[in-house]
């Protein structure tokens, strides 16, 4: 396996251009999932922004369960987001996590990624990056969001060849390893960012942002929901919360991207 430096908690805290994002940060060597010791931490009242990064994941997990594979050298990361996100930018976030993750790497490395609706960050038609986010309310409030992302960073994808949809990583695509360091500073940068947009009732210009990066469109999907499945055209954003599937019996479906249960890509 290629060797790799430790992420450095005090180079993130050096670089940091953030407001609250990633103000307050743990960096830990190995755990279960970074999203459980985030979610720990915010029930204990972590502030806004908390991040919890860790070299390893023992259970990463994906949507619905999916195993999430998260050896060494990757980029595991979660991020505490409560009081400062409006429904919307809650609504938006599995979105506007994957845009912030694409943005960032294209912007550091030039690796052409894009965004795939709803979660995904492919670069050369593989998945190279997903989002989850994981929400807890306190009676009908929003209590605090997860925001977990998943980056195959410095090793290659060879090393989780169980994986079973065609994946990559940056080690593969840039032929060495990268600074993760750098890397988080600038994703946490853009996550507060578009969330920043979204709140502030901008969010066309976070479409705007999605549209050049967006690799969807002219697809053919097939999106579960808890009323059925809908299969068809991917035709595109209806503001950042919904999309629009032409199926083939010529309707035009408008889907609420925070009512998706899956979202399955015809292979080309
Ligand atoms: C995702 O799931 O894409 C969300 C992944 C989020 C992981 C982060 S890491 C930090 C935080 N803590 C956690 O425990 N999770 C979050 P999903 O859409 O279900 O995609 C899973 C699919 O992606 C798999 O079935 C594989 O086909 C593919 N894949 C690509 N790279 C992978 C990897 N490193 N491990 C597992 N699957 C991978």
């Amino acid at each position: 396996m290629q060797a790799t430096q430790h992420i450095s908690r005090e180079t993130i805290l050096r670089e940091l251009r953030t407001k609250f994002l990633g103000k307050s940060l743990v960096v830990l060597e190995k755990c279960s999932s970074t999203n459980d010791v985030a979610s720990d931490s915010a029930r204990h009242g972590a502030p806004h922004g908390l991040t919890v990064i860790a070299e390893e994941q023992t259970a990463g997990r994906g949507r619905l369960g999916r195993r999430w594979l998260s050896p060494k050298g990757g980029i595991w990361l979660s991020i505490v987001l409560r009081d400062a996100l409006s429904i919307d930018a809650y609504n938006s976030l599995p979105l506007t996590g994957a845009l912030a993750v694409a943005r960032t790497l294209n912007s550091s490395l030039g690796v052409g990624a894009r965004v795939r609706w709803p979660n995904d960050v492919l670069a050369s038609g593989r998945k190279l990056a997903g989002v989850l986010v994981e929400a807890k309310s306190k009676g009908d409030e929003f209590d605090y969001a997860l925001l977990g992302v998943g980056i195959n960073a410095n090793f290659p994808i060879s090393l989780i060849e169980e994986v079973d949809q065609e994946s990559t990583s940056l080690l593969d695509l840039v032929g060495s390893p990268v600074s993760r360091e750098a890397l988080i500073t600038t994703i946490l940068s853009e996550v507060e960012y578009l969330n920043e947009l979204v709140s502030s009732k901008h969010s066309e210009v976070v479409v705007k942002l999605l549209e050049r990066l967006e690799c969807s469109r002219g697809k053919i999907v097939t999106v579960r929901l808890q009323r059925g499945e809908i299969s068809g055209v991917f035709d595109g954003y209806d503001g950042l919360a919904k999309v629009r599937v032409a199926t083939r019996e010529g309707n035009v479906e408008t889907i609420n991207t925070s009512a998706v249960i899956s979202a399955e890509y015809r292979k080309a």
